[in-house]
């Protein structure tokens, strides 16, 4: 997979070159590419934003700026093979729709994601609105908070996807155990010692009966879900043991 991202702060995304998302650069299952809007300006202050249109606080990216760069950084489809190597452009904004773990798997299986950091009061909407016509693009929000710039929001997609590749996290059975794969939340764990400041691991973990464990983790998922995301459990998927423990 290539990520591309293209942001006013290239010294913010460093950590994509660091720990998990390092090695997965380094073992060639991801290339990336960071890109300084900058770039693309022509005037001597470099400035890549402008006031808005119809009043009001605060900057917006000029879409001249923008569309250079897209137009640099997008492969134009093979006249003659017909390959089209169009990537998938992410544009991270509070406004998005929100992000989540659904999102990470259908990324996962893109070959080519864009990522377009928009800073101030984000990017002048006809950027988005062109770049429609000729490739797939999302407007994603990580959260219901606001951040400063799209590159923190890169950060964590970015995360949330690699990890999904195949061979970045080695050793590991699978992502069904994930939180959310089934729609709930994880459950606690322990590891050893047994008893630490007096407070003991749950016996049942210690039982050696599979059966009574898996359905001891399911209950402490269903428990913390219920507590922590009540809005979860309308889309998960419950049996009848599960809507028990949830009626006690
Ligand atoms: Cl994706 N960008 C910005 N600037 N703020 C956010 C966000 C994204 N998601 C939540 N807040």
């Amino acid at each position: 997979m290539r990520l591309d991202v293209v942001t006013v702060f290239p010294e913010y995304l460093a950590p994509l070159r660091l720990a998990l998302l390092g090695r997965a650069v380094d073992r060639g299952i991801v290339e990336v590419g960071i890109h300084d809007l900058r770039d693309w300006t022509h005037d001597v202050h470099r400035s890549v934003d402008d006031t808005p249109f119809g009043g009001g606080p605060g900057m917006v990216m000029r879409p001249t700026v923008w569309g250079e760069a897209l137009d640099d950084l997008v492969p134009v489809p093979h006249p003659d093979t017909g390959d089209d190597d169009r990537p998938l452009l992410i544009v991270p904004t509070p406004a998005g729709r929100p992000f989540t773990q659904s999102d990470a798997h259908r990324y996962a299986r893109r070959r080519h994601l864009l990522f377009a950091c928009g800073r101030y009061e984000g990017i002048d909407q006809r950027v988005v609105d062109e770049a429609s016509e000729t490739m797939d693009v999302e407007e994603v929000s990580i959260g219901d908070y606001v951040l400063i710039g799209g590159e923190v929001a890169v950060l964590v997609i970015a995360e949330a996807v690699v990890r999904l590749l195949p061979g970045v996290l080695g050793n590991r059975r699978s992502h069904e155990e994930d939180s959310f794969s089934d729609g709930l939340l994880e459950g606690p764990s322990y590891t050893r010692p047994e008893v630490w400041r007096d407070r003991a691991v749950p016996e049942v973990l210690k039982s050696g009966n599979h059966a009574r464990i898996d359905r001891w983790r399911r209950d402490q998922s269903l428990r913390r879900t219920a507590e922590r995301r009540p809005e979860l459990l309308a889309r998960a998927e419950l049996d009848t043991p599960d809507l028990a423990l949830l009626a006690e």
